[in-house]
């Protein structure tokens, strides 16, 4: 069965003014779909079109020949989980659950916050910033591109953040640290993150 580009969990509208109708309007229904199609494209008539999303991602990490299908296929898994990730007036109370693992491993919300956002920024080029439990440990990470926490044994991704231009840059230009702290204060649908503990 061809993968499906899903419908945002929210209206375009929803996120201002702390993300842009516009912005969703490129990244989802163009950006998204696109990986959509373009996976589609790639596994159709080959042995991986009846595996599911997450076994392509992990069986196509590091392959070679098969780069174009993973960089779709994880851009797709991505994007899935953080259009999830992010509600309208999002941010706030975390939790309690989680912002108790929050608290002792990271020692506060706000060093957490700081330590996402460092993380962010420090990412060169393309890529994303995670939330992670890792064998137990929450851990925030940055991967290049569409790498993933599916590709590192141990790592359960809670919470995902693109840090990709195309993500900010209509509405924040190059102030990528910006974005990100509008996002972990504004933007996130923590309930949602909590639940993949
Ligand atoms: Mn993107």
């Amino acid at each position: 069965m061809a993968f499906e580009l899903p419908d945002l969990p929210y209206a375009h509208d929803a996120l201002g003014p702390y993300m842009s109708q516009e912005t969703l309007e490129f990244h989802h229904d163009k950006h998204h779909q696109t990986y959509v199609t373009n996976l589609n494209n790639l596994v159709k008539d080959t042995d991986l079109a009846s595996k599911s999303l997450e076994d392509i991602v992990t069986s196509t990490y590091n392959v070679a020949d098969k780069a174009g299908v993973f960089n779709n296929a994880s851009q797709h898994w991505n994007h899935m989980l953080f259009w999830e990730c992010m509600k309208a007036k999002g941010g706030g109370a975390i939790p309690s659950e989680l912002e108790n693992r929050i608290k002792a491993d990271f020692g506060s919300v706000d060093a957490f916050k700081d330590a996402f956002v460092a993380k962010a920024a420090g990412q060169f080029g393309s890529g994303w910033a995670w939330l992670v439990d890792n064998g137990g440990k929450l851990e925030v990470t940055s991967t290049p591109n569409g790498v993933n926490p599916l590709c590192f044994a141990g790592q359960t991704a809670l919470l995902g953040c693109d840090v990709w231009e195309h993500s900010y840059y209509i509405d924040y230009r190059n102030r990528r640290p910006d974005y990100v702290k509008a996002f972990l204060d504004n933007m996130v649908n923590w309930e949602y993150v909590a639940g993949r503990l």
